[in-house]
C-alpha cells in the first residue's frame, strides 16, 4: 500500500514576508530563526525578528516578535539574518545591526522574548582579530560535538570565534576560516559524519566546501542550490526527525501576489522562505538541491 503523504506549506510562512531562515532543532521541534522583510520595502530596512516553529514540517506557528531593534537602544537599523544556540537551559540569539555590529540577546524559551544582557554589541569592526571588507553581518553559531560554540560571521571574509561557556562573551581572538572559495555572506556550518561542511553565498548561488576543523581549510565542493528570483540567497542546512533540509528564500510570494512583480526591484526586499530535501552522495558531497514550488513531502 502507498505510503499517504502531503506536501510542507510553500512558502514557509504565510503571514509575513521573511527571509534568511537559520533552521535549528531544540527538543523536537524545528525553529526557523529569519529576517523579517517589509512588504513593498524598497531596501532591506527589517526592524525586528520573529520565531516559527514546526513539528511536522507542513504546519508553521508564526509566534510573533522575538526581538525589536526598539529594545535595543544601542542600534537604529538593519535587523537582518539572526541565528540561535541552546546552552544550559537558556536560548542564545545573535543578530547583525547596523550592518556594523553583532549583538546576543537571551531567552528561557526558543521563541523568545529575548533581552539583551549586554547593553552593546557582542562583536564590531575594533574587536580584536576581526576583518571585514564591507558589512559586519551574518551571525551563525556552530556548536560542536564536544559543546565548543564558535560563532562565525562576515561579509567577503569569514570570521570566526570561539565563545566562552556563557555563550555572552569570548576570550579568543577572531580568526579568518580558510579555504572558502568565492565566498560572499550568508556562511553556514554544520557537521555530517565527522566532516564539517561550510555553507555559503557566492556568485548568487548557495556553495559549500568540506573540511576537518571548523577554522578550516575548506576545500570547495560546489553548488548547493543554484540561483534564486530575489537576487540574495541564503541558507541553512539541518537534519530534522532523519531527513536532512536546505532552508532558503525566494521572491516567489511577492512574485505571485503582485501583478508586474517579477519585474519589480521591491520583490528584491520582500522574500519568502522555502525549503527542499536535502541528500548526500556516499563520499559525502552534497546533491544540488533543486527549487519545488510545493515544498518537500510530509509523510502523515
Ligand atoms: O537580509 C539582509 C541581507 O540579505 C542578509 O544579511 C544577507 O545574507 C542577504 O540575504
Amino acid at each position: 500500500m502507498a505510503v499517504p503523504y502531503c506536501y510542507s506549506q510553500h512558502p514557509i510562512a504565510t503571514d509575513i514576508y521573511a527571509a534568511d531562515p537559520s533552521a535549528r532543532v531544540f527538543n523536537d521541534t524545528l525553529y526557523i530563526y529569519p529576517s523579517h522583510d517589509i512588504e513593498g520595502s524598497r531596501w532591506f530596512d527589517m526592524r525586528d525578528w520573529h520565531v516559527l516553529s514546526t513539528t511536522d514540517m507542513q504546519t508553521w506557528t508564526d509566534h510573533g516578535v522575538a526581538l525589536s531593534l526598539d529594545s535595543l537602544p544601542w542600534t537604529r537599523k538593519y535587523a537582518w539574518a539572526p541565528d540561535c544556540a541552546y546552552r544550559n537551559g537558556k536560548y542564545y540569539f545573535y543578530y547583525p545591526v547596523d550592518r556594523d555590529a553583532i549583538g546576543v540577546a537571551v531567552a528561557d524559551r526558543p521563541y523568545g522574548p529575548f533581552h539583551d544582557p549586554l547593553g552593546r554589541a557582542l562583536v564590531t569592526r575594533q574587536t580584536p582579530g576581526v576583518v571585514e571588507s564591507r558589512s559586519l553581518i551574518d551571525p551563525c553559531v556552530f556548536t560542536d560535538d564536544d559543546g565548543t560554540a564558535y560563532l562565525i560571521f562576515g561579509q567577503n571574509e569569514v570570521n570566526i570565534v570561539r565563545l566562552n561557556e556563557d555563550m555572552i562573551s569570548f576570550s579568543d581572538t577572531a580568526r579568518q576560516v580558510r579555504g572558502v572559495d568565492h565566498f560572499f555572506e550568508a556562511v553556514w556550518m554544520h557537521k555530517y559524519h565527522g566532516k564539517y561542511y561550510i555553507s555559503y553565498s557566492g556568485k548568487g548561488k548557495i556553495l559549500y566546501g568540506m573540511g576537518d576543523s571548523p577554522y578550516g581549510p575548506f576545500s570547495y565542493k560546489g553548488v548547493v542550490l543554484g540561483k534564486v528570483n530575489s537576487v540574495t540567497n541564503h541558507a541553512s542546512i539541518t537534519e530534522y526527525k532523519g531527513q536532512w533540509y536546505l532552508f532558503y528564500h525566494t521572491s516567489d510570494k511577492y512574485i505571485n501576489a503582485h501583478k508586474g512583480g517579477r519585474l519589480s526591484l521591491k520583490r528584491y526586499y520582500s522574500r519568502s522562505m522555502c525549503v527542499g530535501s536535502l541528500f548526500y552522495n556516499t563520499d559525502g558531497t552534497i546533491r544540488e538541491v533543486v527549487p519545488t514550488r510545493g515544498g518537500v513531502p510530509v509523510s502523515r
